[in-house]
């Protein structure tokens, strides 16, 4: 049979996307078709407002280099973990959100079957070989029924999917330059990490892999 998939860009599943559990897909090379405009986009967010290491409540201070877009951003201190409008490196408001962002996690959202995703924020991760996230839910934000996405560049990473509880023992994914997870339903609250990074060096963004999560944070 032939079949012509003029519209498979718009929303639906492909036949290149691996579910991880029922809310959860990675989207293989989704972001690919953006790379330079990403990059681009990456390079003046920073430029704004610098990687830096937060503080964790209990007082130690985060492997993962963290900065943001958007209207607001993900923080930690001794106080607690939060989402602000202002950078509290700059006391300005974090630098706004890409239209290329904003495009790539509307349309991967829309792939893996959630519509009308609109993130008010993007938290960007800096990992570095040796760096590991150490599993952790994503519940700062208001709404549990909106998707995350995440994008993964750079260096390759092993990504931890979990269970609800944190004694779950965790799937091993990789995550390659141009990967795409979403992540929401019946997964929005799964326990999830990143294993330490390996030595690695990627052509455009050296010893380092980034990681961007789109999240409607706010109402
Ligand atoms: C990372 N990601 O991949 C860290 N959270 O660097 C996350 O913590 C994450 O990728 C929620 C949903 C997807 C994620
Ligand atoms: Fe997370």
């Amino acid at each position: 049979m032939i079949t012509t998939d003029l519209f498979a860009t718009a929303s639906g599943p492909e036949s290149g996307d691996e579910p991880l559990c029922e809310g959860a897909v990675v989207l293989r090379g989704f972001a690919l078709v953006d790379e330079s405009p990403l990059l681009q986009a990456l390079d003046r967010i920073v430029a704004q407002a610098p990687f830096r290491h937060l503080v964790t409540p209990g007082g130690f201070r985060m492997s993962v280099g963290m900065t943001n877009a958007g209207t607001l951003g993900w923080v930690s201190d001794r106080r607690g973990y939060r989402y602000d409008r202002v950078d509290p490196d700059s006391g300005r408001s974090w630098p706004s959100m890409p239209e290329v962002f904003l495009g790539l996690a509307g349309a991967a959202a829309a792939q893996a079957g959630f519509g009308a995703f609109v993130p008010d924020a993007c938290l960007i991760n800096r990992y570095r070989p040796g760096t590991r996230l150490t599993l952790h839910q994503d519940r700062n934000e208001h709404d549990f029924a909106q998707p995350i996405v995440s994008v993964s560049l750079g260096i390759p990473a092993v990504f931890l999917f979990g269970g609800m509880q944190r004694s779950d023992r965790p799937r091993r994914v990789p995550l390659a330059h141009g990967d795409v997870v979403v992540w929401g339903g019946a997964s929005r609250l799964r326990y999830h990490g990143v294993l330490p990074l390996k030595p690695n060096r990627h052509d455009v963004l050296g010893e380092s892999r980034i990681n961007l999560t789109f999240r409607r944070a706010g109402p």
